[in-house]
């Protein structure tokens, strides 16, 4: 695997000119520059922060760290080539074979020749008078562009909470979402892991079977599917590669972008045991196709509250400890109002021995400590302590680049109630700015690479149109972004998604985050229809001169 750029930062201060400059590269980034340099011939250069290609995935290399989608529609579908050229081997990839495929892609496209590696944004600021954006970087470079697109994902800003004490602990620590390249050892170590979301869930196991011993911090007891993960078969491979016009039809035309149809039936509207006879089957297929069960467990409480008991039973079977089985079984929100995890075995690992449970929500944390934490019952000592605690999501690694719109007008400013976007794709006072995957865009809630496709695609056609008329600036109405907000909400409100009052959609994970319900629930295809809608009426809720 290459990891290289061909780039060389280079360090003078006379500054770059670009038509287009992106920032961030992984599925998003990478893409972005395909579009804009092979189809449009535009002079582009991608900033990343990382050593590698990767985005996300450059970073997250925990124990365990892999795709909850399945491998097979968790990458492009824009390049048949490559779509029949690769392979992957595993049901749900791990990060590992994620980066391999990214670099593959890079390899493929010749896309290094303009990735500028090591390169960390520091600010940007837009330029009225001659609308263009100046991108200054934390090694002293300074870039001119007309187009500012940010491919920074919506969960790469590691939320590492403020525990009183952390810089007195005398052990190690890490967060996930930043793990050390050159892995960690936890032979023989006493180990503490905060957080039990889709990251904990999948990081548990490992730790249990790697470490002497693992404390699991749980604030909040989650639901968990099985992975059922496995090997792929190259008979498999060969079926995909065949059906591959088919699985993307679907993806597209879906509310997930996911190959997978959504059942028409509703989980009341069945008898107890056809009910136990369709769970039961998707809980062997595994997955998080399980929520597509039934057409209603995220629309009625009734009919999450099945799904939600089936699991609670679920996890029953496994845990032998009644006090321990009481602690982890969810009952403050329904299952899938936060993003559901899967697992490989979560639930077994709390059989075993050296795995022990603290329940934060009777023992809350205090401190840590130079031993290890401290709750309000005890002090746990540990020499190794795992934040699984999630992210900044969203308005986190888009903030932090510190970008200042027309008349110096600061992102932190326009999103200081929350993030106010238009289509999730541009910000009024920010022109020339887009956002792929931004606040109020389906991203999350969906297959990432659909949805990253679907808006490297209309950025792309937007940019090609202004070019084709000679135009040189376009920006958000704000109108047209209240009115988005206001469709976001109401999009969140027809669903049971806002009940789960800690989930990070609603910001409720980082303390003093607005709550805000940021991914459009609205569905893909209805979300995809609006935004060609948008194009076909010249640009509707956009200003362009
Ligand atoms: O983060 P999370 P994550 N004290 O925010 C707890 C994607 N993902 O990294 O629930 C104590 O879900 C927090 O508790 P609570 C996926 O979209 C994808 O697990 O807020 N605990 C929770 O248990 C996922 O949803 C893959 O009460 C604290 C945990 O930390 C998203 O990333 C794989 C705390 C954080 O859970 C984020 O998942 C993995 C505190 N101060 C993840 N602060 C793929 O397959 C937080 N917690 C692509």
């Amino acid at each position: 695997m290459t990891t290289q750029s061909i780039i060389t930062p280079a360090r003078d201060a006379a500054p770059h000119a670009f038509d287009a400059i992106i920032i961030g590269a992984g599925f998003s980034g990478l893409y972005q520059l395909h579009k804009l340099r092979d189809e449009l011939g535009l002079n582009v250069r991608v900033l990343e922060k990382g050593a590698g290609v990767g985005g996300t995935w450059f970073w997250n290399r925990y124990p365990g760290a892999r795709c909850d989608s399945e491998s097979y529609y968790y990458c492009y579908s824009f390049n048949k080539e490559i779509e029949q050229e690769w392979s992957w081997s595993e049901r749900y990839p791990e990060h590992t074979e994620i980066r391999k495929y990214l670099n593959f892609v890079s390899d493929r496209l010749d896309l290094r020749r303009d990735i500028q590696l090591d390169t960390e944004v520091k600010s940007a600021a837009f330029d009225d008078a001659s609308n263009t954006w100046k991108v200054e970087t934390v090694g002293g470079e300074t870039f001119l562009t007309r187009f500012l697109i940010t491919a920074v994902g919506c969960l790469s800003a590691a939320n590492v909470p403020k525990f009183e004490g952390l810089e007195n602990f005398k052990g190690a620590w890490y967060h996930t979402g930043n793990w050390p390249h050159e892995g960690v050892d936890f032979a023989g170590k006493r180990v503490g892991q905060i957080g039990t979301g889709s990251t904990g869930i999948q990081l548990a196991p490992m730790l249990a079977g790697r470490s002497q011993h693992l404390t699991i911090f749980q604030r909040t007891a989650n639901y968990s599917i099985p992975a059922r993960n496995r090997t792929v078969t190259p008979e498999e491979v060969d079926l995909t590669r065949k059906n591959y016009d088919d699985v993307w039809r679907r993806a597209r035309s879906g509310t997930n972008g996911h190959p997978f149809t959504m059942s028409t039936r509703s989980a009341v509207s069945v008898t107890d045991e056809e009910r136990r006879t369709i769970y039961e089957k998707a809980w062997e297929r595994g997955g998080l196709r399980f929520r597509a069960s039934f057409k209603d467990i995220l629309e009625n409480a009734r009919a999450n509250e099945t799904a939600s008991d089936f699991i609670r039973e679920k996890i029953a079977d496994v845990v032998k400890d009644p006090a321990l089985l009481e602690k982890l079984t969810p009952r403050d929100h329904g299952f899938a109002t936060k993003r559901p995890p899967i697992d490989s075995g979560y639930f077994e690992t709390f059989n075993r021995d050296n795995v022990s449970l603290v329940d934060l929500k009777a023992e809350p944390i205090v401190e840590v400590t130079e031993k290890g934490i401290r709750t309000t019952k005890q002090e746990y000592e540990l020499d190794i302590i795992v934040f699984a605690t999630g992210f900044d999501a969203f308005t986190g690694p888009l903030l932090r680049l510190n970008l200042t719109g027309s008349n110096g007008y600061a992102l932190k400013q326009a999103w200081a109630a929350g993030p106010r976007t238009y289509l999730g794709l541009q910000t009024p006072k920010f022109p020339n700015l887009f956002t792929i995957t931004g606040p109020g865009s389906p991203s999350v809630l969906c297959n990432m690479p659909i949805a990253i496709e679907q808006h490297v695609d209309w950025i792309t056609t937007c940019i090609r149109d202004m070019r084709a008329k000679g135009l040189t600036r376009i920006e958000a109405e704000p109108a047209a972004a209240e009115q988005w907000v206001e469709q976001v909400n109401a999009a969140a409100n027809a669903t049971l998604l806002p009940m789960a009052s800690s989930s990070w959609y609603l910001g409720a994970n980082v303390p003093g985050k607005p709550r805000v319900f940021m991914p459009y629930a609205g569905g893909f295809a209805r979300y995809t229809d609006i935004c060609n809608d948008v194009t076909k009426s010249d640009y509707r809720g956009f200003t362009r001169s």
